[in-house]
């Protein structure tokens, strides 16, 4: 067994970070580190899929519950137009290997890429 992610220990009230909406298996946070008005973050609760590739490969209906609650979140958040990125591997700026979506809006630059 790996070590459970820094996501998996937010999930379970290990490290504090309100859980700003949740699904029966998909989860949002706001962004530690936020890149654009708006960053939150939308993670499955279950830490097995480590990038979108396998998400989708393994579990095409959780992730199409990852992307339904981002929408819902852009709403909350937002005036409901978003940007979602899954960064996928190390070299794309992948640091967490527990499948997330980066959810950005409000004033979006080039930069805003999660
Ligand atoms: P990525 O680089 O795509 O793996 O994104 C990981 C994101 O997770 C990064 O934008 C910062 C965020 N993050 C890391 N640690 C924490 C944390 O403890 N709390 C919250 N809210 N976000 C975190």
């Amino acid at each position: 067994m790996s070590e459970p992610s820094i996501f998996t220990r937010i999930l379970d009230g290990e490290i504090p970070s309100e859980i700003i909406a949740e699904t029966e298996n998909v989860f949002a946070i706001r962004d530690i580190a936020p890149k654009a008005p708006v960053h939150l973050l939308v993670i499955p609760k279950t830490g097995e899929y480590r990038n979108v590739v396998e998400l989708a490969a393994g579990d095409p209906s959780l992730l199409a519950e990852v992307v339904g609650l981002a929408n819902t979140v852009a709403a909350e958040h937002a005036d409901g137009d978003f940007r979602l990125v899954f960064n996928t591997g190390a070299g794309a700026g992948q640091t967490v290997f527990h499948v997330h979506a980066h959810v950005l809006a409000g004033e979006l630059t080039e930069a805003s890429l999660g």
